[in-house]
């Protein structure tokens, strides 16, 4: 006896490309997938008509910096009239500029902002957030930004630490002594609350090089945490290969990375994070090397990269299209990106990405003809019932309710 059926489903079950399985259902017990197919003859508690809806796993979004106080949209207006990301950066502005309001902002606060942005993923059939620290620089707030992550509701949350984002004001010209603070100090204290899930640097020129990412990367080593990195996102430093050879879940932005870090990245198992929002609210020019990936079968991740200076982007349904329309991803590795590599970015492949017997009942469904039309349209959102751990919840409910 299973716990609840859904009948007269069109599955996706992200396994091998689409995975189609039309006129199918798919059971659940005890919060997992128990059985998917075409010819139900089973029992369960409780069933559910699809009515031809589309079920797709629950989305993944591997890549946000969702929890953050305040935004920049008057950078944004700055940027238009010619200013650039860099520009705005040195003169102040920038990441720093969040780093001043996530300090001055309560616990509460936070939580009361990044609650209110996570909506938009509940309404978009999201499972899985992966949320950074990176805007408090010292050790009080980026404890407090990974608290709040963990007290967000409605969706399963990963914690990646990224006290290497930015030089804060504090440290200026002292990124040495900002990194033993980082390694010493605010990684050691995050992990021994048991904060952290895994551990990011920004590997740039406007930030810190590969030789202070690296040593970030072995004081998470130490600690047991795996590592992911903001790599080659506005030139090639090596950023791709760096990661693989720190045997990374995930190398991301790589606009900039070489034939060779890709190389390096599919020998070492470490999924690439493409994040179109970046690229399009930057007005980037150089495109990632898609073809590389393809040839090399590195798993390509998508993700929103949801934060306040680059890319404040909240739809993973529009993230989709950007990542079709501007990098000619087709439509199946989209959302390919959103649930299976999604996953295996964050190292969650054994539990979730896929319809499939045994992985986490969390799934979403869709009033679709085709699972291509969720990268297709732009701004539309058919997502009609999203599930969780095998119980049903509205797609606009409110976190927490
Ligand atoms: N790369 C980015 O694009 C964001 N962080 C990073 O490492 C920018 C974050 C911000 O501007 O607030
Ligand atoms: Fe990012």
């Amino acid at each position: 006896m299973h716990d609840a059926v859904w009948l007269n489903a069109n599955l996706a079950t992200m396994v091998d490309g689409y995975g189609a399985i039309r006129n199918g259902a798919l059971a659940v017990t005890d919060g997992r997938i128990s059985w998917t197919g075409t010819k139900w003859t089973g029992k369960a508690r409780e069933e559910h008509d699809a009515r031809g809806a589309w079920i797709l796993p629950g989305f993944v979004d591997c890549h946000t910096h969702l929890v953050h106080a305040g935004n920049r949209a008057n950078e944004f207006e700055q940027r238009l009239k010619g200013a650039s990301y860099e520009d705005i950066a040195k003169a102040g502005g920038g990441i720093v500029s969040t780093v001043r309001a996530t300090r001055a902002a309560s616990e509460a606060d936070l939580l009361a902002q990044a609650n209110r942005r996570l909506r938009h993923w509940l309404a978009e059939g999201t499972a899985v957030v992966e949320v950074k620290s990176g805007y408090g620089l010292d050790r009080h707030t980026e404890l407090k930004m990974l608290r709040v992550a963990r007290k967000l509701q409605g969706v399963t949350v990963k914690t990646t630490f990224l006290g290497a984002h930015a030089l804060p004001e504090e440290y200026k010209g002292r990124p040495d002594a900002y990194i033993d603070f980082v390694c010493d100090e605010v990684l050691p204290a995050a992990a021994s609350e048991n904060l952290v899930d895994a551990v990011d640097v920004f590997c740039e020129r406007i930030a810190f090089t590969p030789a202070q990412t690296g040593r970030v990367f072995q004081a998470a080593k130490r600690l047991g945490l795996p590592v992911k990195l903001h790599a080659d996102q506005l030139s090639d430093l090596g950023g791709a290969a760096l990661a693989a050879k720190h045997g990374a879940l995930s190398a991301d932005h790589i606009e900039h990375s070489s034939e060779q870090g890709i190389e390096a990245m599919a020998r070492a198992g470490t999924a690439a994070v493409l994040l179109p929002g970046a690229f399009y609210f930057l007005r980037e020019t150089r495109l990632p090397p898609l073809d590389a990936l393809r040839r090399h079968k590195v798993p390509i991740a998508l993700a929103t990269d949801n934060n306040p200076g680059s890319s404040p982007l909240s739809s993973p349904l529009l993230a989709m299209n950007m990542a079709c329309t501007l990098f000619r991803m087709t439509p199946e590795e989209a959302l390919a990106g959103f649930t299976v590599n999604g996953a295996r970015a964050l190292g969650m492949h054994a539990s979730h990405g896929t319809l499939e017997r045994g992985k986490a009942a969390d799934f979403a469904l869709w009033d679709i003809e085709s699972p291509a039309e969720l990268a297709y349209a732009i701004g539309a959102n058919p997502c009609i019932g999203r599930v969780r751990g095998g119980n049903s919840a509205p797609c606009n409910s409110a976190p927490g309710t």
